[in-house]
């Protein structure tokens, strides 16, 4: 049985040698990204059991990513290859303040070959969380109907639907994320987004007009991540604050988000109070700025425990 399960498109992730703008970065390495399989590893480092549905090209990239994903311990039964779709390829642009851009060459994704036919309806019988984000339906036209039969499938076998918007403006416009992400808000039990996602997807940025445009949508569990400012919580017509955790340095933001999204499922599954899951999730998000790698800063469980001083940490 898979704690959670996750669908969506990953990239080889080439990151800089040197910061600057990337015209003129002369080397980068090789590694990966794409935010689904992030939370998936994310939550296997923790120790759930973790499960990504995905097509890779049928190629060299392809083949280091499946290997890659199962090396992190999940179940990459769902990943298929697909000839005529090369393996996404994304290039980052890394500033002297951490600060990110991305040029993906994703056009012709391999997930493009996926129809709703491929998700096999055992597989969601078999786990508790289905996570979906807004990235995967952006990447390809119809990854929009997988991602519905996703959600169908979720409904009829009782999983709880995560859902972060993970706002990719690359990918389409701001009307059409927000017309989708509204799409799925009905049938979504926990939101996880950023504040300013939300503006774009309901007009709002602060938690409680969130809060209150999220109503007709009936979600009763909503999480709000606000970088530096923290992040927010609301369950149970309960509202709860939890300040950021300070970096020990910033140098790569990206996958802080899907950290945070592992951290606060994590906390979720175990059935942890919104106070105690938001911290355990602000920590992550925090460590992960710490590390440069889409995945590579996500701890495992003992990494927080010690971070939150929970458990010691001996050196030598
Ligand atoms: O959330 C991190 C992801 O954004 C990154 O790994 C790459 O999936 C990616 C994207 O679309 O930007």
């Amino acid at each position: 049985m898979n704690d959670i399960i996750t669908i969506g498109d990953a990239m080889i992730a080439f990151n800089p040698s040197d910061t600057g703008p990337m015209k003129f970065v002369p080397s980068f390495t090789r590694n990966i990204g794409g935010a689904e399989l992030n939370v998936a590893i994310g939550c296997s480092r923790l120790g759930l059991e973790a499960g990504w549905i995905s097509r890779l090209g049928d190629d060299e990239f392809g083949k280091y990513i499946r290997n890659f994903a199962r090396g992190e311990g999940i179940d990459t039964s769902q990943v298929g290859f697909v000839k005529g779709h090369p393996t996404s390829l994304n290039f980052k642009e890394i500033m002297e303040d951490g600060s990110v851009r991305t040029f993906y060459y994703r056009e012709n994704s391999p997930t493009a070959a996926m129809t709703p036919d491929d998700l096999s309806e055992d597989y969601f019988k078999q786990a508790k969380i289905l996570h979906i984000t807004g990235i995967f339906p952006g990447v390809a036209e119809g990854n929009l109907d997988v991602t519905r039969k996703a959600i169908e499938l979720a409904k009829r076998h009782g999983l709880t639907i995560s859902f972060d918007p993970n706002i990719r403006l690359k990918l389409w416009s701001k009307e059409a994320i927000s017309k989708v992400s509204k799409s799925f808000l009905p049938d979504v039990d926990i939101l996880l987004a950023g504040t300013e996602e939300m503006e774009i997807i309901l007009g709002e940025n602060k938690p409680e007009k969130i809060i209150e445009a999220c109503k007709p949508y009936a979600i009763d569990h909503i999480v709000l991540k606000q970088g530096e400012d923290g992040a927010a919580g609301y369950h149970n017509e309960q509202l709860v604050e939890a300040p950021a955790v300070p970096p020990r340095k910033v140098v790569d933001t990206v996958g802080a988000g899907d950290g945070f999204d592992a951290g606060y499922l994590y906390g979720y599954l175990n059935k942890w109070s919104l106070e105690k899951s938001l911290q355990f999730a602000n920590t992550i998000g925090s460590m992960v700025v710490s590390v440069k790698g889409d995945n590579e800063g996500l701890p495992y469980l003992e990494d927080v425990q010690m971070k939150l001083g929970e458990i010691e940490r001996i050196e030598r």
